[in-house]
């Protein structure tokens, strides 16, 4: 399962419509959010569905398994991946979602979507979080080891009233980053903050990462390498919060900045997801 990207320009309002489930919409967000799709190029079609579409298929191949995608907030929903499982005859589907760290606010939503659509038609192994898979903690620091820069480890905001019923998301995302420090070796040099708050009217997670850099600076940092380890693809929130948006803040600043390779559909990547998912089907790895 995926969040979900608007296939084209046009499905922009409905998509926008689901993210916020039926609350009204500012028409200046609906604009702005527009702007930022066009801007990026995509009048036609959609790098993150792309995207899911060849890690899917990669799963696939990996599994010997039919795997099916389910997109939260697009087509195909996550109700059509459970109709397709259930009449390919599957007794026991594996849920996985293309984010690793639990929240009520994230991956609740998608296990909700796909417990209705199952409605106990299949039995129902379902990834909660799978933030220190080793295979992840060690392809991450693959791309930061060795490098001069300070890392800054960046995942998407949530509103901050998470914490005040002891939601794990932040927890899970320092112990990630944590690790991948540790697997890099990279010391005291790295640091977290979140990115891609949304315009809500209620506080959300900090630090923000335009204002992080800014303190980095402050402290006499130069050079930054980002290693947004809540996301696994290139999407919008890589693509415009830090290509476009963090870069701007950056040059501003006189920073260098840079972010590592998403691990996309990498066969690297799809053989750890390979491994969750047959841990969770207590299925054997091959030999
Ligand atoms: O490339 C794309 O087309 C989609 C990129 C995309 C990803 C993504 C991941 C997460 N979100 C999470 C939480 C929230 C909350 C709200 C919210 C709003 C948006 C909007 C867009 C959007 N998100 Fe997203 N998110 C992506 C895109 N997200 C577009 C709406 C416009 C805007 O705010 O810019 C606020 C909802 C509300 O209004 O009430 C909360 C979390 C993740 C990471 C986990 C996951 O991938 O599921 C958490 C990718």
């Amino acid at each position: 399962m995926a969040y979900g990207s608007p296939e084209r320009l046009t499905d922009v309002p409905a998509y926008y419509a689901d993210i916020r489930g039926g609350r009204p919409i500012a028409p200046e967000n609906l604009a702005d959010l527009v702007e930022r799709y066009r801007r990026l190029g995509i009048e036609d079609s959609s790098p993150l569905n792309a995207i899911t579409e060849e890690t899917r298929a990669a799963l696939e191949d990996e599994l010997g398994l039919p795997v099916f995608t389910g997109m939260k907030h697009w087509t195909p929903r996550i109700a059509d991946a459970a109709e397709a499982a259930l009449a390919a005859g599957a007794e026991t589907v594996a849920g996985l979602v293309l984010a690793p760290h639990y929240s009520a606010l994230s991956i609740k939503g998608y296990r909700d979507q796909l417990e209705d659509a199952l409605a106990g038609r299949a039995a129902l192994a379902f990834v909660e979080s799978w933030h220190t898979e080793p295979g992840f903690v060690e392809l991450l620091a693959d791309r930061v080891r060795g490098t001069a820069a300070h890392i800054v480890f960046s995942a998407h905001s949530l509103p901050e009233r998470i914490l005040a019923t002891g939601d794990p998301y932040k927890t899970q995302l320092l112990e990630t980053s944590a690790l991948v420090a540790e697997a890099a070796g990279l010391g005291d040099a790295w640091s977290f903050s979140f990115q891609s708050e949304s315009p809500t009217g209620e506080p959300w997670l900090g630090p923000d990462i335009l204002d992080h850099l800014g303190a980095l600076r402050d402290a006499g940092v130069d050079d930054v390498l980002v290693c947004p380890v809540g996301f696994v693809s290139d999407h919008l929130e890589i693509r415009w919060d830090l290509d476009v948006e963090a870069r701007e803040r950056a040059a501003e600043l006189g920073l260098r900045l840079d972010r590592i390779e998403m691990p996309n559909a990498d066969a690297a990547f799809v053989r750890v997801l390979a491994g969750i998912v047959r841990r969770a089907l207590g299925v054997p790895s091959p030999a």
